[in-house]
Parts: structure tokens; C-alpha cells; sequence
């Protein structure tokens, strides 16, 4: 963290830091801070050379860009410098930014301040800057930024990237051109390389940004060739004998695109500052949705000749701004970690960290998946963790930075018996998760399987919320979801802040909970991987309880919806005791449901009536529009955005951000060979 600057020696220690970080991240590819504490650095340093100009030195870091180059590339002089670009963090500085280049307008060539200035907003794409050279519209030269004048020499990198036009389309190029732009990498990409890595037991990226960089440098070009790396352009550099040069920022952009390059698809020209900010709100709302990475947006002065009046300073244009998002990165203090039950046993690892702010959420817990996870990230009590929360997904310990460490950091230990119930754990045949075996009688397991069966989706007993659950099973009034159907009036009234009102409320609802659905019932009895949908298609093939309790797995994977696993997993929890002992006292309780007709004959309705599917990433045996359309033909409908709604996500290869919602949302994930089984038996009538 930054301490206050009062000295000359703490400025020289201040900049000392800021280099060893710059030279881990440009030159090493290994940050060991995260993004935003290196701002908080940089801009400290900034304020206290704006305040003592006195103590500004020629080699400080606020007067270079990046870092030196690798001496393994050759070196590239840029003939027009790369610069990067100052940053501001509210909309209070970025009005002030409007405000000084008006005044300077104003001062140097007389323009009217009460104009606005043209804007083009730009997402800032998290990747490596580089410039492209071309001569007679063929690409001759391609390079990092380096320090800013000097770059590295990547071509050979570069040219294996399909988005990098080996020769520009079109024709009444320039002599010579230089193209700018943003190498990176989408979130899919990264998820679907790293977990190749994983697979090969190498080790991972921590971003896409750091993999983009490493891909990139790579002395062997075969290797960037394999990396799913995008250029994305949105400027140029030095340019000779151009006979259209337009007068617009947003115009070259354009240009640059019917040459053949990608330049952001979210890229707009608003009318004056007020709309910057209604664009930065834009697309932060926008930001969880994209599938690459952006840390802000770009906003720069549209007018080509305003941009030269304005010129530039030391490192960064004087036309242009990033105002940056929240960070998704931070760091923090892993306090120690928890391991939690989860509704079927699975014994899961929780951080329980120093709170934070990330993405402008505070964190104060992130998943830890299982004790693998905590091996390979080599975790200890103590530690000090890079926290990431990206998209609306739940926050991940990334690493550990080591050279934080402190000697006596306790090592992390799997549980040999339940944190709860101190029962047996064994290792789930196939699966790296702990699980607690004892069930029936371990309390946070009665807990989770009560309160989904009392659910909004499930039996919809009103007011049986959590706390009450928890005090019925502490106090040992209920052990099974069955008992609450066995409570009186009496017991629930001389409960802790329980009256007789809300006593009599719980015991009418729990009367009125009694006449239900089906589907309602085999969803609120938590077989595992049985959802809504699952239990509806049970419901719709069998119409009565008694066949689906004893159907046999070949039988079950006839139903749509259901695969092999969810086959055995029916199987399993209708033969265990405890589960039929459970069902049998329920309907003792006088829980009842219309009973249907089995449809597994009459097939009137199409099988797939009123699911709604979304697929992800690329398929490999058919092209997306065909699944698209058997899956209509079925009777399923096929949305492009998951939702409460959605009853499946199909994942292909590289999928991304969808994945991880459905994961979040619990929704039901299928493979390429699952849907194409399914399809196949559905559409033989089977
Ligand atoms: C990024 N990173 O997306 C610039 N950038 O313009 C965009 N970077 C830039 N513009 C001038 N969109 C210097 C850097």
C-alpha cells in the first residue's frame, strides 16, 4: 500500500518500486501487483512531482512508457513516438480534462470555449500495444512499444495472427504506414488455453492480458500461431504520402477497417463530454457481457487538427484520456479458509479473505473449488492473494505472491472427517471433491436439503426461511425435510421471536403446501443433478411417482433431458432407505399431486416443448444453425443470452463467459456428444 511522500528518500524508494513492478510486467510478463496498485503508485508519484517540480529527474518512471525492450527481438525505432495515455477515475476529472483542452484551444488558436469538442469513445482493451509497418500497402515490420521509441521486433510473431492483413485491401493506401493497435486475447481463449495447460500439468496464466503478452514473445512463432490472439486496431503512427488523409479520428478508423483491419465494434463519436460519460456508463453495464477484457474506456478529441494544436507531453497525448473502470484485480490478506458443506455433501474450500474492493464490489470471500486448486496455487493461511472478479462470476484467489510471504504461513490441510458433523469423508470416484457421506444426519446437509425443499420453485412453504430451518434443526425438532409436516403450533410458537400469528402462519402453510405438483415434488426431494426441468420431464414421460422411484437407469435415460450420470444419480437416491423412508412418511403427511398419464407413448406434444437452450463456443460435428434447427424441430427454443429462464447451455469448444454464468445460475450444462445422443434418440422416437 502507498504511504505518504515526504522526503527525497522516500521519493527514490517510490521510484525504485514503480521500476522493479515495470520491469516485472513489461519485461518479466509476471506482475506481482496488481494493475490497480500500480496506478495508485504511478499516480502517487505524479501528485508529488506536480507539487515539487524541483525533484523531478530525467530517468523518473513518469518520464518513460513501459520498459526496455528484450535484448532476444531486435530492436525497432518508432518513428513516431507510442505513447500511452494519462488516466482519470470520475467523471469530475474527465470534466476538467474537457476544460483544459478548450482553454488551451482557446489560447493557442482563439477557439470559441463555449463550443463543445467531438469525441470518438473507444472501449481500452487490456492487451499489448503494437505497431504495424507498412510500404505499399504490405506489411513490413511489426513491433512492440517498449519504452515508447524503442520497441521489439515481432513480425514473424505478428504475421501468424489472422486479424494482422499481410497486405492491405483495397487500394490508394500510403506509401508508408503505421498501424496502431491492441493485441489480446478473449476470455474464452484464455479459459480454453489454460485449461489445456492445466490438462498437460504446465503452468497457467493468470489473466488474459499476461497470456497475451507471453504468447506474443514467444522466440518460437509456432507457439504465438497457436494462441487465440486478436489484433484490434485504433490509430496509426507515422504516415507518408497518403492523398485522402481524413480530418477525423473516427474517419481513419473507418478507413483502417475497409483495409482489412478490425477496429472495436463499440467504437463511437459523441458530441461533447456529457455523452463521454453517458458512454463509460454504457458500456460498464456492458463490460460483464464482452468476451475480452477492458480496464476503461478511451475518449479522444475527434478533429485531427484540434488533436495537433493540443500536441502532446512527456508520455501520453494531450487529446486523449482513458477513464478507467474499477479494478478487477486487487490484492489481499487470505485470513484463513473455511471448508463448507454443501447441500449433497461435497466439502468445498472458501477464502476467507481481508475485505476488499474489487470491480467495485467489496470481497470478502472467493472460492477455493477443491484442495487441487489449493496445491496448485501452493496457498497458505496468510498469505497475501491477488483476488480477481471478473464478469458476474464469483471471486477466485488467482496466486499468491510469494515474496509477501512470511515464514511461519500455515499450510492449508484437507479435512479428514465433516467440519460439521465429524463424520466420514471420502473422495468422489472421478472427481477431486471431499464429500461428507453421513448425510442423513450431518446438520448442514438437513439444513440445504430443507430449505430447497421448501423453496419457492420446490414446495413453496411460506416463511420457512433459513434462520427458522437452522433453529428446527439445531434444536432437533425436525431431521428430515418429512418432520416439518409433524410440527405443532405449540413447539413453533415457543420459539425465539416466534409468536402465535406467525406460528399458526407456518403451520397453514405448510397445510397448503400439501396439495402440489409432481414435477414440484421430485425437484424439492434434491436428487442430485434432477433441476426443474429434469423433474417436468420425468413427470411428463412417467405421470406418477412410483414408476420414476423404480425405473431402472437404462429406463430412465429414455426420458429427455436425462443422460447416464443423472440416470445413476436417480437410481442411487431412490434405492437408499433413508431417501424412501423419507418419501413414504411425506405421503403419510397427506402430500398429494394430480396424476398424469404416462406420455412416453403418445408423444402429442414435441419433446423439446418449452425448453429454452443456449449454445456456446464452436461445435465440432455440426455447424451451430443445424443444432439450431433440430433442437426447434423438437419443440426447444434457442436463445442467445442465459437467463433465469434457460433450461440448458450447450458448451462447444472455447466457451466462455456463459459457461460460468450457467455454472453460477446451477443450470444444466451439456456437451457437444450429449445433445447429439439426445437428438439422435429423440428424433428416432425412442
Ligand atoms: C486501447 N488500449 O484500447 C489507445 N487503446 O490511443 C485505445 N489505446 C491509445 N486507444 C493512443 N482504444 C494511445 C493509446
Amino acid at each position: 500500500m502507498s504511504k505518504s511522500i515526504q522526503t527525497l528518500a522516500q521519493l527514490v524508494e517510490l521510484k525504485d518500486q514503480i521500476r522493479r513492478h515495470n520491469h516485472q510486467y513489461h519485461v518479466l510478463d509476471n506482475p506481482l501487483i496488481p494493475d490497480a496498485e500500480y496506478d495508485r503508485l504511478m499516480q502517487q508519484l505524479l501528485v508529488v512531482e506536480q507539487s515539487k517540480p524541483d525533484w523531478i529527474t530525467a530517468d523518473s518512471p513518469s518520464k518513460r512508457v513501459g520498459a526496455s525492450p528484450l535484448l532476444a527481438f531486435d530492436q525497432v525505432q518508432h518513428q513516431v513516438p507510442m505513447l500511452s495515455l494519462n488516466n482519470v477515475f470520475d467523471s469530475e476529472a474527465l470534466l476538467n480534462f474537457d476544460r483544459r483542452i478548450k482553454e488551451r484551444l482557446k489560447k493557442q488558436v482563439g477557439t470559441d470555449i463555449s463550443l463543445p469538442i467531438t469525441y470518438t469513445c473507444e472501449p481500452k482493451l487490456d492487451g499489448i500495444a503494437v505497431s504495424l509497418q507498412y510500404e505499399q500497402g504490405l506489411l513490413v515490420r511489426g513491433a512492440t512499444r517498449g519504452d515508447g521509441n524503442t520497441g521489439e521486433d515481432i513480425t514473424t510473431n505478428l504475421r501468424t495472427l489472422n486479424t494482422v492483413p499481410l497486405k492491405l485491401l483495397g487500394n490508394q493506401w500510403p506509401e508508408r504506414l503505421d498501424v496502431r493497435g491492441e493485441v489480446y486475447m478473449t476470455q474464452s481463449g484464455f479459459n480454453t488455453l489454460n485449461q489445456k495447460l492445466l490438462e498437460r500439468g504446465e503452468k497457467t496464466y493468470v489473466n488474459p492480458r499476461n497470456t497475451a503478452a507471453g504468447s506474443l514473445r514467444q522466440l518460437d512463432c509456432r507457439i504465438t500461431a497457436n494462441r487465440p490472439l486478436l489484433l484490434c486496431v485504433y490509430g496509426i503512427g507515422q504516415v507518408q504520402g497518403w492523398q485522402k488523409i481524413p480530418k477525423n479520428h473516427y474517419d481513419i478508423l473507418q478507413q483502417l477497417q475497409q483495409w482489412g483491419f478490425r477496429t472495436n465494434q463499440e467504437t463511437r463519436r459523441v458530441a461533447d463530454a456529457k455523452a463521454c460519460l453517458d458512454y463509460y456508463d454504457q458500456l460498464a453495464r456492458q463490460r460483464d457481457q464482452l468476451d475480452y477484457e477492458i480496464d476503461g474506456v478511451v475518449f479522444k478529441v475527434d478533429n485531427l487538427q484540434q488533436q495537433q494544436q493540443l500536441g502532446s507531453v512527456a508520455r501520453a497525448p494531450r487529446w486523449a484520456i482513458a477513464h478507467k473502470f474499477p479494478a478487477q484485480e486487487e490484492l489481499t490478506q487470505l485470513l484463513k479458509v473455511e471448508f463448507q458443506v454443501g447441500r449433497t455433501g461435497t466439502i468445498t474450500p472458501v477464502a476467507r479473505l481481508q475485505p476488499v474492493k474489487v470491480g467495485g464490489v467489496t470481497v470478502s470471500n472467493a472460492t477455493l473449488h477443491n484442495m487441487d486448486e489449493i496445491k496448485r496455487l501452493g496457498l497458505r493461511e496468510g498469505d497475501s492473494v491477488l483476488v480477481r472478479r471478473a464478469g458476474d462470476v464469483i471471486p477466485k484467489v488467482v496466486r499468491v505472491i510469494i515474496e509477501r510471504r512470511l515464514h511461519d504461513n500455515q499450510a492449508i490441510i484437507a479435512p479428514d472427517c465433516c467440519p460439521v458433523c465429524y463424520g466420514p469423508v471420502e473422495q468422489i470416484t472421478g472427481e477431486v471433491a471431499l464429500r461428507c457421506i453421513n448425510g442423513s444426519s450431518c446438520a448442514t446437509q438437513i439444513k440445504q436439503a430443507v430449505h430447497h425443499f421448501a423453496s419457492r420453485k420446490a414446495m413453496d412453504i411460506n416463511g420457512m426461511g433459513g434462520k427458522l430451518i437452522a433453529t428446527l434443526v439445531d434444536q432437533k425438532l425436525i431431521s428430515t425435510a418429512a418432520d416439518l409436516y409433524n410440527l405443532t403450533q405449540k413447539q413453533l410458537a415457543s420459539l425465539e421471536r416466534m409468536g402465535d400469528k406467525s406460528a399458526n402462519n407456518i403451520i397453514n402453510a405448510l397445510q397448503a403446501s400439501k396439495q402440489t405438483q409432481l414435477d414440484r415434488f421430485l425437484f424439492a426431494l434434491g436428487i442430485p443433478e434432477v433441476g426443474e426441468s429434469t423433474a417436468r420431464s420425468l413427470v411428463h414421460y412417467y405421470g406418477k411417482l412410483e414408476p420414476i422411484m423404480m425405473a431402472s437407469e437404462a429406463a430412465l435415460k429414455h426420458v429427455n433431458d436425462v443422460g447416464a450420470v443423472v440416470a445413476t444419480k436417480i437410481t442411487q437416491f431412490f434405492a437408499d432407505p433413508h431417501n424412501r423412508d423419507m418419501i413414504a412418511s411425506l405421503q403419510r403427511a397427506g402430500l398429494g399431486w394430480p396424476e398424469y398419464e404416462p406420455q412416453k407413448q403418445l408423444q402429442t406434444d414435441l419433446p423439446l416443448q418449452g425448453k429454452v437452450y443456449v449454445i456456446t463456443g464452436s461445435l465440432k460435428s455440426c455447424k451451430r444453425d443445424t443444432l439450431k434447427a433440430r433442437l426447434q424441430t423438437l419443440g426447444g427454443k434457442v436463445s442467445n443470452n442465459i437467463s433465469q429462464r434457460t433450461d440448458c447451455l450447450i458448451v462447444g469448444q472455447k466457451a466462455g463467459s456463459k459457461l460460468n454464468k450457467a455454472q453460477a445460475m446451477d443450470i444444466t450444462i451439456w456437451n457437444e456428444e450429449t445433445v447429439v445422443a439426445q437428438l439422435q434418440s429423440l428424433e428416432s422416437g425412442q
